[in-house]
């Protein structure tokens, strides 16, 4: 199964322009309840960000403005993708290695989180991700 899951939110444009409203308790288009919400912006040419998995955190990545390249790894296989459309959020479930490359200089990457901010739920170091993962061949 790929690694890439998109979410699609509806958008409610009309001659004026486009919104998309995302309603806790809606209906499950994210499937968590989202406790935080954080967005990336102005990051420098050149630059990547990331580097890291998550432990227990699922986060839906939304890029509302411009565009970056989404590296993700379950330690068994890696796959990108390009963010570029605010209708599509990314999913990224837990035990993902993430990096997130070639941001345009307007991209505004925004994230909803599953739990509130807690450093003690990264891993920052790949080969102690790569430690943690389950081979898919011992996977039942
Ligand atoms: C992720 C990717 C997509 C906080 O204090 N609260 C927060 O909610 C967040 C997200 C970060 N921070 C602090 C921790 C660092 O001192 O902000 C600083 C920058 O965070 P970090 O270096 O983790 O940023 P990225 O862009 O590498 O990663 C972020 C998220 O942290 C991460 O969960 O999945 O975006």
């Amino acid at each position: 199964m790929s690694l890439v899951k998109w979410i699609n939110f509806q958008s409610l444009g009309d001659e004026r322009g486009s919104l998309v409203a995302l309603e806790i308790g809606m209906e499950k288009a994210v499937p968590f309840d989202i406790k935080r919400v954080y967005y990336i912006y102005h990051t420098g040419q050149g630059v990547s960000r990331g580097f890291h998995a998550h432990k227990n955190l699922k986060q839906v990545a939304i890029c509302v403005a411009g565009s970056c390249r989404m590296v993700l790894d379950d330690g068994n296989t890696r796959e990108e993708t390009r963010l570029s459309c605010p209708t599509k959020g990314l999913l990224i479930e837990s035990m993902i290695w993430r990096e997130m490359h070639d941001f345009s200089e307007d991209c505004v990457l925004l994230v909803l989180a599953s739990e509130h901010y807690d450093e003690r739920d990264y891993i920052r170091c790949y080969a102690d991700f790569m430690a943690k993962v389950v081979p898919y061949d011992i996977r039942v």
